[in-house]
């Protein structure tokens, strides 16, 4: 039997919960690079923050999952192309705590659509526990009326379940438009 090797990405603004949604979902501490960011890029953040996160997941059919996780920051969208190259499935994490989530998932929606045309695309809304008024209707009729129609879901990337149902949701959509029935 010939092993599938699949490519998972992960990417979302700086505390989505990339690093710590991988982190649930690995049997092993993912590997994930640190670079430092300054003031003036971010207008906050001064410590270093991670840059890039890879995981490799053995799923229960024998395939392999590479997973990576990337910074959504516009600054930082030289790694885009990379890393969605061959991806079959896109999760976009938004934190619902952010007033601009919207704004950040439609961008990245628009972006990475257009960098990997085959993927699969989820959106998952972390911290919705934080922050009780958020609507996940409202959140996802406010995507559908800029044109993005998919499966939009709250996530807590600290929960490896929760992680898990968003991961095996996306990829049993690989199956959806691939098949060729008999008329
Ligand atoms: N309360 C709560 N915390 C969360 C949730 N999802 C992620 N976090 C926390 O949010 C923080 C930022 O996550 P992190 O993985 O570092 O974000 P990254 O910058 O996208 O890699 C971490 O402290 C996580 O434990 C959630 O649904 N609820
Ligand atoms: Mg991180």
């Amino acid at each position: 039997m010939t092993e599938v090797t699949t490519k998972l990405v992960f990417v979302g603004e700086m505390g989505a919960g990339k690093t710590t949604a991988i982190r649930s979902i690995s049997d092993q501490e993912p590997v994930s690079t640190e670079m430092p960011i300054s003031d003036e890029v971010t207008g906050e953040k001064t410590h270093t923050t991670v840059a890039l996160d890879y995981s490799s997941i053995a799923l229960d059919s024998g395939d392999l999952l590479h997973v990576y996780g990337v910074p959504g920051q516009h600054y930082l969208d030289f790694m885009w192309p990379m890393v969605a190259e061959g991806a079959m499935g896109i999760v976009v994490l938004v934190n619902a705590e952010r007033d601009d989530c919207l704004d950040s998932a439609d961008m990245l929606l628009r972006r990475f659509r257009a960098l990997a045309p085959g993927a699969c695309f989820a959106v998952g809304v972390t911290r919705c526990d934080l922050m009780p008024a958020f609507s996940l209707p409202a959140f996802r009729d406010a995507l559908v009326s800029r044109g993005h129609r998919l499966a939009v879901m709250r996530v807590d990337a600290r929960d490896s379940a929760q992680v898990d149902f968003l991961v095996k949701t996306l990829l049993s959509y690989r199956y959806a438009e691939t098949l060729d029935l008999p008329a």
